[in-house]
């Protein structure tokens, strides 16, 4: 109740005759601005990414008077992907709050991303005059925002009266984290925050959210079905996807692994749940255990294009492997190929069931399997480090790569951002994890863009340093946020392998002409000038050693930093390692 604005209503107002008993009862009152920072407060949502502007600027100023951390951004695609990124994090929808259509727009992208990954985010956009957008009549910033969000969401909400805040708010983070997680539009008309009620009467409309995602128990014969499968395995692996990292049952899940004998793969942003040096790990083995596998057990983990979707090359022969799934959400089972055992439930409850089913004689995986993974990893492990031991010039992705995994193995408890393509592709294979929810990239939809907002949001929620390696062109989609790091004083070091471009920096225009290559960017630019015209740390480097300096001095420091690592413009390859995708031109294929 103390948080809320309280207005002393003048009672005595214009000489309007009033009973004595009315004069002594004077009502406190609330509006819309208060309600919506209450409404979050109340459910422990304590911080709100945003941009400022028309309507929302007024509630922003309140909710940093009130005590939230208001974190406002350049960009408000990068203040969603922040927001998002929050979600993942901490298990909490995070807020982004824009103005109306271009705002809400530019927020769009981020709420639409977090969907796809299964993130819970809350997009809270500021719209005009409900009367005005129905009818057409040309709004500033006009825009049916609602019905714009809803194809492109998990849900969307629109409250029109100051009393409905309270239910309104519930519902968006219910529908956020309940479930399969993911992204909820909430509209507030600029009319709402202004409306003004008792405060009292409003301080009871609001609703603390209980048991916001509820466990949800897996059948017991989905279980004991679950673990025929598994128990018939000759050749089984486990396939932990960031699912299983979001839903922090990390000990339960280092449990099942280690109970089971069974060797694991863990996807991109799965990575560290097990530390990446486990010696069940298959990391190194990828393909032979995707490929050689008879039993596959996905914990929070889609069968979608990541995973080659269950079937292909990169699979065994159709018919020769068989998939258990863990999933909350019951509809992913048979997205692509026929699920032998589905799991529906929270990964939590369906990882401790099967633990406990599981018994004390569990046999481990026959040693033939184990044997012919182990070879496959050394042989894989010794060559990478011999390609991380070269000490190319100019460096190339690995030669820099093998310094920034020792950076990260130094500080296993720092945050990893990561996006770009060889950029991506490599350090995701060279950078080893050790700890749950460390590494932070592209996801499901491998979007450019969520760099710098990761970056931000990853400090702000965890107070850790945050090193994020960038492509150039991947850093350009949210370059502009280096001044946000800046200007919050975050412990963020951008490293940016500057190749001159897009896979690489060698393309030419064929004709001659005066336009340079689609792909490639200004030779031999300077980003670490951009930082320092903010008042952080600019490096220029150009050998490993210089690169391994820079960065651990700015882990340590904390001092906002940009590393310029210049990278071999012929170093890498066309799409990083998913040029298959690529469709081919009939005419100028080889
Ligand atoms: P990756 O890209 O790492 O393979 P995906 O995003 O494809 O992971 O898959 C994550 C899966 O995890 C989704 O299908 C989602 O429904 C599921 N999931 C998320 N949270 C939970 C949870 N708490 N319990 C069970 N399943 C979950
Ligand atoms: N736009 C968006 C939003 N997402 C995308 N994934 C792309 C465009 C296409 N794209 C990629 O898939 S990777 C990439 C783009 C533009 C940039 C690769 O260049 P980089 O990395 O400099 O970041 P490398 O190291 O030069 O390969
Ligand atoms: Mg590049």
């Amino acid at each position: 109740m103390n948080s809320m604005a309280v207005k002393e209503r003048d009672a005595s107002a214009g000489g309007v005759e009033i009973s004595k008993a009315d004069d002594m009862q004077q009502h406190a009152l609330t509006d819309g601005f208060h309600l919506v920072i209450d409404a979050l407060k109340l459910n422990g949502i304590n911080t709100i990414y945003d941009v400022p502007g028309i309507p929302i600027s007024d509630l922003l100023r309140m909710a940093q008077a009130e005590g939230m951390r208001v974190i406002s951004f350049r960009h408000e695609q990068n203040a969603g992907n922040a927001a998002a990124i929050a979600g993942f994090l901490t298990k909490k929808p995070g807020v982004c709050m824009t103005v109306s259509a271009p705002g809400f727009l530019n927020g769009l992208t981020a709420l639409a991303n977090a969907t796809t990954n299964c993130w819970p985010m809350i997009l809270i956009s500021g719209s005009s005059e409900r009367e005005i957008v129905d009818l057409q009549q040309g709004d500033y910033e006009e825009m049916d925002q609602l019905a714009i969000a809803k194809p492109l969401c998990k849900a969307a909400f629109r409250i029109l009266h100051a009393e409905d805040i309270g239910i309104g708010v519930a519902r968006a983070i219910r529908a956020a984290v309940s479930g399969r997680p993911g992204g909820v539009y909430l509209d507030l008309p600029a009319k709402l925050l202004g409306q003004v009620m008792d405060a009292a009467a409003g301080q009871k409309s609001l609703v603390k959210v209980i048991d916001p995602a509820p466990a949800q128990i897996p059948a017991p014969s989905a279980i004991q079905r679950a673990l025929d499968v598994l128990k018939s395995a000759k050749r089984p692996l486990i396939i932990l996807g960031k699912g299983a990292a979001y839903a922090q049952v990390d000990d339960e899940i280092r449990a099942l692994v280690e109970k089971s004998g069974i060797p694991f793969l863990q996807m991109s942003m799965a990575k560290g749940l097990l530390p990446d040096t486990h010696p069940q790990s298959a990391g190194a083995a990828r393909s032979t255990v995707l490929k050689q596998s008879d039993v596959v057990l996905l914990i929070g983990a889609r069968l979608n294009w990541l995973l080659s979707h269950g079937k292909g090359k990169t699979w065994g022969e159709p018919g020769t492997q068989k998939f258990i799934q863990i999933d909350i959400e019951p509809r992913e089972m048979d997205s692509n190929v026929e699920i032998a055992a589905p799991v529906v439930g929270d990964i939590g409850s369906c990882v401790s069931a099967l633990l406990a089913a599981m018994g004390n004689n569990w046999a481990p995986p026959p040693a033939e399997w184990i044997a012919t993974i182990s070879e496959k990893k050394e042989a894989n492990i010794a060559k990478m480090a011999s390609r991380l031991k070269k000490n190319s010039m100019p460096m190339d992705f690995h030669s820099a790569l093998g310094l920034l995994r020792t950076v990260i193995k130094e500080r296993p408890d720092a945050i990893l951002v990561n996006e770009g393509a060889n950029t991506l592709d490599l350090a995701r294979g060279v950078i080893d994890m050790y700890q749950p929810r460390k590494r932070l990239d592209v996801g499901t939809w491998g979007v450019m863009g969520i760099g710098m907002g990761f970056a931000v949001a990853a400090a702000v929620e965890t107070g850790k340093p945050v090193l994020a390696i960038e492509g150039d062109s991947a850093f350009g989609f949210s370059g502009m946020e280096v001044e946000t790091i800046c200007r919050y004083n975050l412990p963020v070091c951008i490293v940016i392998f500057n190749n001159n471009g897009i896979y690489k920096g060698t393309d030419v225009n064929p004709t001659g002409g005066p336009d340079v290559a689609p792909m490639v960017f200004v030779k031999d630019a300077r980003y670490d000038k951009m930082m320092e015209a903010f008042g952080g740390v600019g490096v220029h480097v150009t050998t490993p050693d210089e690169l391994y300096r820079a960065v651990s001095e700015a882990m340590d420091s904390g001092k906002p930093t940009l590393v310029n690592a210049v990278i071999d413009p012929a170093a890498g390859s066309e799409s990083g390692n998913i040029g298959s995708l690529n469709p081919q031109s009939a005419l100028t294929k080889k």
